[in-house]
């Protein structure tokens, strides 16, 4: 069974999110995700998640492409990660690219490119910006 694994924070879940598990999946037999913590969230991007931890395990769980989820506490856990599920591939959209290069003695190492126009960041500046009606 080819095991594929991925991270990320998941928050405001949206298509962009969808088309890279979708695709993860496809490489191989099993899709595992490992999902920021609220805390690594806020290491990683100097805020909080909009959807806490256990709203976003269960909206990534509740995807059919997706096998196994779990809380991603470090970025510095990743290698262990790697081997504790004993992945065949790790997949990141572009925006990675490169960064986990490190990992190549560990699995392989696939990037695959971002949705376009989508981001939970421009979800939220759009959603705050002031009604005009
Ligand atoms: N993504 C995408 N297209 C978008 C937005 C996101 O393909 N329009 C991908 C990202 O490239 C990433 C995944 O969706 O592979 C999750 O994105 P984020 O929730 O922003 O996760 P990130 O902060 O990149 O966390 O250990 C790695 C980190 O936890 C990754």
């Amino acid at each position: 069974m080819k095991k594929v694994i991925t991270f990320g924070t998941f928050d405001i879940f949206h298509v962009g999110h969808v088309n890279i598990l979708e695709r993860a999946r496809a490489l191989g037999d099993y899709l595992i995700v490992g999902i920021s913590s609220d805390e690594l969230n806020f290491s990683k991007k100097g805020r909080n998640p909009v959807y806490s931890i256990a709203e976003r395990l269960k909206i990534i769980s509740s995807l059919r492409f997706v096998d196994e989820v779990f809380v991603e506490e470090s970025l510095e856990l990743k290698a262990q990660y790697l081997r504790d599920f004993d992945a065949d591939v790790l997949v990141m959209g572009d925006d990675w690219k490169g960064k986990f290069d490190i990992y190549k003695d560990i699995c392989d190492v696939v990037y695959l490119e971002r949705t376009p126009s989508i981001s939970t960041t421009e979800i939220i500046e759009v959603v705050r910006q002031p009604r005009d009606n």
